[in-house]
């Protein structure tokens, strides 16, 4: 029957579906809300695979469940389509990378539309599209408002044969991508964001959701709090001490060192009291030309030289001490210098043995010590905590008593005290690149000049015009900044972006004082538009605000956030950190954005490998649907495996699930002329199987549900007549997974039914408790594995139940004279086997 053949019914529904708007969610309703949200696809040239849609199934399975059971449920759909790629093809091709974008668009909105999935397209956003990004534009121009931007030289990756800046993902290896030049860091001026301001709150607040354990563990080893102690370091003849972040100030009568980051600024300072300077510059162009990374690596060897004709003096006691420069110290971090502790620390070990520095031991082991060699000297640093020793009066003390004690009398003497370190930095907020948001920004001398001299009114300039001297913000009502056409779309040889080219674009009138002013030419990186899309969705349409109050109210925080992995980090930690500052700011009435977060595992290709184009193993979604439907792609993909887990693709499971759906095709068109309803045989398991898979479906566990929905087709499948109800049952248990099947089944068993009246307006079905148990069951006594007994009890009894009962039998009772049961074997609703 050709009615009957998936590519008809699917577009058959399809059509329907959008035409009667089955998806449009509304604003403000007496039902509960739920939002459900998809991480949003960046629309790439190839389209879809079959891994990129597993998490929109499972969030449309979700959402047509809460539907069913009386929620207003939202769940949109947007592009998050500025970046490299759509950049590159365009060089490559000389076409506009905004239509290179549209027409991606349009093939990826076709391929979700193919799948059935149920998004409200009336919400659709695109981070490129002006309408949008005038409010990314428009949130960064408030956080420069508020002191939350401000410029910095910072280094980029730098290839001198290029002669661009490349992003960290053009880099190989250290090498750049295109020509395999060796990268070097090149600093220039950049916007950075004060991501750093929020670090407590992104810390704390981590600690209400939903979120899985990793990921929440992930972040705070991202954010990295530290707390220790600052103690300065005098140097002998010079005015300016150093000054030293460390968590174990209890080791700081073991200092033999000082060891400064090349880039600390005394190293220039001092370069005339420096006897070896050739030898010291010598070393800073080296380090210049390696990575944090290289620098850092636990497993490379540790370098460093001596700072010849200075010294230092230890605090604590007086001692002089040498400094050194090295590249594993890093600048940016805790000061950029470390007192080196040859006893306590193993890098410093390994640096002191290195370079013949003495090693003091002060803190005692309470339990085995390190390992030491004849001599008694040892072979390793003891990094655990212990009792001081060879402290001075500070001796005997416990570590964490000890470093109490030091960092008070530190801080009375003025030399020191209690400092939390964060391991992140700011965001660097600029690219050298075309295909992003410009930044809203213009750089006027004038201005400068005024707030140079202080000549300005109190209120005149906001608090990032007094940050950032001469640079100024656009006004809302001069937002969106359109990005300007160009001819070449290639960074430039200086490192700036295409934009410093366009004379008639950077020249503009200073937005406060009508003066001569230079454009900022950066643009966003490509983390901006997804920093705040969530809230867009909800009201995409507002010319006048982000969000309309209201409706923030109605529809936020994100119940239910759905996506990869692989934003356990960068998206996740930025999007916090801008629905903080919206929060401070009023726009949005909740402190975090995203209540509950699940992520999908991979797809992986047959071979068991990750699924790409390299590789050869990718699996269109397009020739599965043809060859099968989009449902039986769905069920597939919901049933192969736990929902987190990666799992290899099977075109033998496919088949398996492509029979189980015409199993249900069958029994439903041949059943429907069966229907008796005195037939209840499958009550019990019909009640069994709505707990089961509505339990199911809420914790993402879609691969058990659909093998219940299996078990209970069985059961059907040996009845000769059927309850309606029976079978209608199986139809809206199996609707969130194959809506096109289901719906098409529905209106067979419904014929009178108009075909505007979709099943997902029905009624999640519902069970009784009672009646997920059966009556009572025939349960085997086994002694040792012997038959011994039967006994009858209530389905579904636990195993101290039947124990009880059993231990009541005279036949056991007999067996199990003087003998000591020592195991108890129990399989629930079959046996128990008591093993003596
Ligand atoms: C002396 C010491 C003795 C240290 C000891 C450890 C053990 P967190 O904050 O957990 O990373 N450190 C400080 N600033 C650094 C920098 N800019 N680059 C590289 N290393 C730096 O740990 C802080 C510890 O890392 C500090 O404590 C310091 O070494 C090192 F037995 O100071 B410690
Ligand atoms: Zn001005």
């Amino acid at each position: 029957m050709a009615a009957n053949k998936p590519s008809i019914i699917e577009k058959k529904w399809q059509r329907i579906w959008e035409k009667t708007k089955l998806y449009q969610a509304k604003d403000f309703s007496k039902k509960p809300k739920y939002y459900i949200l998809d991480m949003f696809p960046y629309p790439s040239g190839e389209g879809l695979h079959v891994g990129h849609p597993k998490g929109y199934i499972a969030t449309d399975v979700i959402c047509r469940y809460l539907k069913m059971k009386g929620y207003n449920v939202l769940h949109p759909m947007g592009w998050d389509a500025f970046g490299l790629p759509a950049e590159n093809y365009a060089i490559k091709t000389k076409t506009p990378p905004s239509l290179v974008v549209e027409k991606n668009i349009k093939k990826f909105k076709g391929q979700l539309g193919m799948l059935g999935l149920d998004y409200d397209w009336a919400r659709e956003i695109n981070t490129t599209d002006p309408e949008y990004y005038k409010w990314t534009q428009w949130i960064f121009s408030k956080m420069f408002e508020h002191g939350l931007a401000y410029s910095a030289d910072a280094p980029i990756n730098w290839c001198p044969s290029c002669k661009t800046g490349l992003a960290n993902e053009e880099v190989e290896g250290g090498k750049c991508f295109r020509c395999e030049t060796q990268v070097v860091r090149k600093k220039i001026k950049q916007w950075v964001l004060k991501i750093t301001a929020y670090a407590e709150r992104l810390l704390e607040d981590l600690e209400g959701l939903d979120w899985p354990e990793p990921i929440k563990l992930m972040q705070r080893n991202w954010i990295g709090r530290s707390e220790g102690t600052v103690v300065e370091f005098p140097i002998s003849n010079f005015e300016s001490p150093i000054s030293v972040f460390t968590t174990r100030i209890d080791t700081i009568f073991g200092v033999v060192a000082l060891v400064v980051a090349p880039e600390h600024k005394i190293v220039r300072e001092l370069k005339s009291k420096i006897l070896n300077w050739p030898e010291i510059e010598k070393y800073l162009t080296e380090a210049e030309k390696k990575s944090e990374l290289e620098r850092t690596e636990l497993q490379k060897e540790k370098t460093g030289v001596e700072l010849k004709g200075i010294k230092a003096v230890n605090t604590i006691n007086g001692e002089e001490i040498p400094i050194w420069i090295g590249d594993y110290v890093i600048g940016s971090y805790g000061g950029g210098a470390v007192m080196v502790v040859p006893a306590h620390d193993q890098r410093d070990y390994d640096f002191a043995i290195k370079y013949n520095l003495p090693i003091k031991e002060v803190i005692k082991s309470l339990n085995q010590g390190p390992e030491r060699d004849e001599k008694g000297k040892i072979l390793e640093a003891y990094e655990g905590e212990g009792v001081l020793i060879n402290s001075g009066n500070f001796s005997d003390l416990t570590s964490g008593k000890g470093r109490e004690e030091l960092t008070k009398w530190l801080n009375s003497k003025g030399l020191g005290g209690k400092k939390v370190n964060y391991k992140f930095r700011d965001w660097i907020f600029s690219r050298q690149r075309y295909w992003g948001e410009p930044i809203p920004l213009v750089f006027c001398e004038k201005c400068k000049e005024k707030i140079e001299k202080k000549d300005y009114k109190k209120g005149e300039f906001n608090q990032g015009e007094m940050l950032n001297p001469g640079w100024i913000a656009l006004r809302e009502r001069d937002l969106p900044l359109v990005l300007p056409r160009v001819k070449a779309y290639q960074p430039t040889g200086t490192g700036e972006s295409p934009l410093a080219n366009i004379k008639n674009w950077v020249e503009t009138k200073c937005p406060k004082c009508g003066a001569r002013s230079r454009r900022e030419t950066n643009t966003m990186p490509q983390w901006a538009g997804s920093c705040w899309y969530y809230l867009r969705y909800v009201d995409s349409k507002n010319k006048k605000e982000l969000i309309n109050s209201k409706k923030e109210r109605y529809w936020l925080p994100v119940d239910c956030y759905v996506g990869g992995a692989e934003h356990a980090v960068l998206h996740l930690l930025y999007a916090r950190f801008w629905h903080k500052f919206l929060y401070d700011i009023d726009v949005v009435t909740s402190k975090e954005p995203f209540m509950k977060l699940k992520n999908q595992g991979m797809i992986l290709g047959e071979n068991g490998e990750k699924m790409s184009k390299s590789r050869g193993n990718v699996v269109s979604p397009d020739d599965i649907v043809k060859k099968y439907g989009a449902d039986v792609l769905r069920v597939y993909e919901m049933f192969m495996g736990p929902f987190e887990g990666a799992i290899p693709w099977s075109t033998q499971s496919i088949e398996g699930v492509n029979r189980f759906l015409n199993r249900v095709k069958k029994i439903i068109t041949e059943g429907r002329k069966k229907i008796d309803p005195k037939n209840n045989n499958p009550e019990i398991t019909r009640h069994q199987t709505i707990k089961k898979v509505t339990q199911d479906i809420l914790n993402f566990k879609f691969n058990t549900a659909i093998s219940c929905l299996m078990e209970y087709l069985n059961k059907l499948e040996e009845e000769k007549s059927f309850n309606l109800k029976d079978l209608e049952v199986l139809i809206l248990l199996l609707c969130p997974f194959a809506p096109h099947l289901t719906e098409e089944l529905w209106h067979n068993l419904h014929p009178r039914l108009s075909k505007n009246k979709s099943i997902f307006g029905e009624i999640w079905p519902e069970y009784q408790e009672e009646l997920t148990i059966s009556g009572e069951i025939e349960i085997i006594i086994q002694i040792s594995g012997k038959l011994r007994d039967k006994i009858s009890v209530f389905r579904g009894a636990s195993k101290e139940e039947v124990e009880e009962r059993a231990f009541k039998s005279q036949k056991v009772q007999k067996h199990l004279e003087n003998k000591q049961v020592k195991k108890t074997i129990f399989v629930q609703d079959r046996l128990i086997n008591f093993v003596i």
